[in-house]
């Protein structure tokens, strides 16, 4: 498969509210300065930038029980859904850029209701699986999987702005990699449904390489099903991607998270892609933003064919003297 016949279809989601700290609706327009379209064009892709969706002001967003800005949350998803579903509906590979993690909602559900049945891998530093319920801290960031997953349907109690998400994948078409800071709720959720987790404890017992083959052994055991890849950049170690709202030690390095993204891309299934999370006002100087901001395009690169060893097009052709 060429690197040739890809196409990006980018999404800009400029919103914070799943998440108390002000900075990450920055996200969408950082990665892009930072070259984002040139690079991926320079690599033979073809690229269409959607913009930024425009996510209307609630007011009077009071909390339901513990659950901070909801009708916010319900609403702006509402919207990413219908634009990835749109994107995909245009052929091609949708890249959401964030924003918070609670956009996952909107991104994974518009993509399922444009391509069906499909698996995600979940890059995180956290689950965010809490229920409404379970959350100890109200922020829907840590939620977006609870909505998405039928097995938990149950479990969701009505919120406003949140009546149109209809659950749409299945806790065994789910795979996370990165863990390294699970609420006991989180915990016992992801034992209970059985759910595929390589923590950090993994990556250090197999290696990145042999996580990633099971991961991939994993997803297309079956069916071969379209892949959705959600990239947390706290999934990577901190003293890489400091610019982020919730760091935690002891992540991935910049080598095996791009890994990650290398051997989804090669499976030839990647759908779709979120990359959520940056957030520039959380880094100290200007250098923890730069690299935190280069590791996302990075990344992003990597999902569509880019190779550490190189890369080159089918029909090239060396210069004849
Ligand atoms: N588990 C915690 C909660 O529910 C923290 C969630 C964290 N933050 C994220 N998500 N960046 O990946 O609030
Ligand atoms: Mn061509
Ligand atoms: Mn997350
Ligand atoms: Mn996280």
């Amino acid at each position: 498969r060429s690197l040739h016949h890809r196409s990006a279809g980018i999404i800009g989601a400029p919103f914070c509210r799943g998440q108390p700290r002000d900075g990450v609706e920055r996200g969408p327009d950082l990665i892009r300065a930072a070259g984002l379209l040139q690079k991926l064009h320079e690599q033979s892709c073809a690229v269409k930038d959607y913009g930024n969706l425009a996510f209307e002001d609630v007011a009077d967003d009071e909390p339901v029980g513990r659950v901070k800005r909801a009708r916010a949350v319900g609403s702006a998803n509402r919207r990413l859904s219908e634009a990835v579903r749109a994107v995909k509906q245009d052929g091609h590979t949708s890249v959401m850029l964030g924003g918070d993690h609670s956009l996952a909602i909107g991104s994974i559900h518009g993509h399922s209701a444009a391509v069906g049945d499909l698996s995600v891998v979940w890059v995180d530093a956290h689950a965010d699986i809490n229920t409404p319920l379970s959350s100890d801290t109200g922020n829907i960031h840590g939620q977006p999987v609870s909505y998405l997953l039928h097995e938990l349907h149950a479990k969701i109690p009505v919120l406003p702005n949140f009546s149109w998400i209809k659950p749409c994948v299945s806790a065994k078409d789910l795979v996370y990699i990165g863990l390294r800071d699970v609420d006991p709720a989180e915990h016992y959720i992801l034992k209970l449904l059985g759910v595929k987790v390589f923590s950090m404890s993994e990556v250090d017992q197999l290696g990145v390489a042999r996580v990633m083959e099971e991961t991939c052994d994993y997803l297309s055991a079956k069916v071969k099903k379209p892949i959705h890849l959600s990239y947390d950049i706290d999934a990577i170690d901190p003293s890489v991607t400091p610019a982020t709202g919730t760091p935690v030690s002891g992540g991935l390095t910049y080598r095996e998270g791009l890994y990650i993204a290398e051997q989804v891309a090669q499976t030839g299934l990647l759908s779709a892609v979120d990359m959520v999370e940056v957030n520039p006002l959380r880094g100290e100087t200007d250098q923890d933003v730069r690299s935190t901001v280069n590791m996302a395009v990075d990344l992003l690169l990597a999902c569509f064919g880019r190779l550490r060893e190189g890369n080159h097009s089918p029909d090239y052709r060396l210069p004849e003297p």
